[in-house]
């Protein structure tokens, strides 16, 4: 692989810009490279700017199920130009993005469209708040709802690969009623809304972890949470931000049959445009200004732009047969990557929940933020960068998830398994 202008790209980069990235991970760091400069995309491939070819995994981090630049999201957003790209006003198409998502969600009988998942979330704990007028908040280790102050406890994603607990910056007190406790722990779980739950407003879960790398929920873990939110009247929050519209076009709750009192969402609803969602129960969710007290505002909030392009995706990804043909992917490239591990005598857990799906250097299971942390990371840096050498672009950290697209066809995967036989091959070398 040649890299020249990356290379020069973020030595630029550096010098105005913190770390050279507008979001951490991306720097790189944990995998011991440079981030390799994006110049353009097409279906599951990304070109960087050295003109090098890369399948890619990354997908934007999950909002390009339908792999880049799809002739139909395209159009879309080329035919809203025409129109205007902001109004700050109410359009048509905040209408028509809204019922397609409520018809896909039933718990989500109201939305409010923001920008960003870290808005959406925090905008629905604040809403959990204001609805139950209660302070506390539980979380999950290792899952991640973007940066807001209160959340950033025990997070994952770039949180977990900066390998920082929290982030200065943030006053003690606006945490201190933000409780983490382990993923997956239905025992702890139980015994700590025995205690408190009464105080606590609300429980926010990744219904199927993608911030620790993947991690699925264990059987019971999800039910046990809308059973003890409904006892004690705090609210269930799904963060479904990744996993909505990715797991099955219901999200993560039509899969495993929970209803939640609120969702968030962002990434495909968006079709690769700053977007995110939060929405739940009317009741619930007339609370919101300026239906009811709880404020929540934004000047680029449901833009022209962003809705095409989240209307365009939603209506090629819910034609029949579209998650099955996606998931037969996404297993075909898990299977490929285990046994591959498994010939080369390389310890791996390999997990998939759909088209998303994870891979951890370790031969024990991975149910929580501990055992991912189990994983050897230096492994994982030679496999990233044996994998980025191969011309397959992985998200560049153990803590983050893989997302296939109904871009990638079974060349291209196999391409990917036998690029990821050699690097294993060549890991057991240096072993
Ligand atoms: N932290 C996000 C993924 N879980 C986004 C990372 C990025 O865009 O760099």
């Amino acid at each position: 692989m040649k890299q020249t202008d990356s290379k020069k790209l973020f030595q630029q980069a550096l010098n105005v810009i913190p770390g050279g990235v507008n979001s951490p991970v991306r720097a790189c760091r944990s995998v011991g490279t440079d981030p390799v400069f994006i110049d353009h995309a097409f279906g599951c491939f990304v070109y960087d700017a050295d003109g090098n070819r890369y399948i890619d995994y990354v997908g934007s981090w999950g909002p390009m199920i339908l792999g880049h630049r799809h002739s139909q999201v395209i159009k879309a957003i080329s035919t809203v130009l025409e129109r205007g790209t902001s109004f700050g006003a109410p359009t048509d198409l905040e209408i028509e993005l809204a019922e397609m998502v409520i018809a896909a969600i039933p718990s989500m009988e109201m939305i409010r469209v923001v920008n960003s998942g870290t808005e959406a979330t925090m905008s629905a704990i604040r809403l959990a708040r204001g609805f139950t007028g209660r302070d506390r908040i539980i979380k999950f280790d290792g899952c991640y709802h973007g940066h807001a102050d209160t959340l950033l406890v025990q997070a994952g994603s770039g949180v977990a690969t900066l390998g920082i607990p929290g982030s200065p910056g943030v006053p003690e007190s606006f945490v201190a009623h933000t409780l983490s406790l382990p993923y997956n722990d239905i025992e702890t779980i139980q015994k700590v809304m025995d205690e408190q739950g009464e105080k606590i407003a609300c429980i926010i879960v990744e219904p199927v972890a993608g911030n620790m790398g993947l991690v699925a929920p264990v059987d019971g873990f999800l039910n046990i949470l809308r059973e003890l939110t409904e006892k004690t009247g705090s609210l269930l929050i799904f963060d479904e931000v990744m996993t909505g519209f990715r797991v099955a076009y219901g999200g993560a709750q039509s899969l495993y049959g929970i209803s939640p009192d609120i969702s968030t969402l962002g990434k495909i609803i968006g079709g690769g445009l700053p977007v995110g969602a939060y929405g739940g129960r009317q009741d619930i969710m007339g609370h919101i200004a300026p239906q009811g007290p709880v404020y929540q505002a934004g000047t680029l909030s449901g833009n022209p732009v962003a809705m095409a392009a989240g209307i365009a995706t939603l209506k090629e990804i819910r034609q029949p047969g579209f998650y099955s043909a996606l998931d037969e992917k996404a297993e075909r490239l898990t299977a490929g990557l285990r046994s591959s591990a498994e010939q080369a005598g390389i310890e791996v857990t390999v997990d998939r929940v759909g088209s998303m799906a994870g891979l951890f250097f370790t031969g024990s299971e991975v149910k929580n933020f501990e055992d991912a942390k189990k994983s050897d990371l230096e492994i994982f840096s030679t496999y990233y960068q044996g994998m980025l050498q191969r011309g397959i672009y992985l998200a560049p950290s153990q803590f983050e998830a893989l997302f296939v697209s109904s871009a990638h066809n079974n060349r291209y995967i196999d391409q990917t398994i036998r690029a990821a036989a050699e690097v294993f091959a060549k890991i057991k070398e240096i072993d």
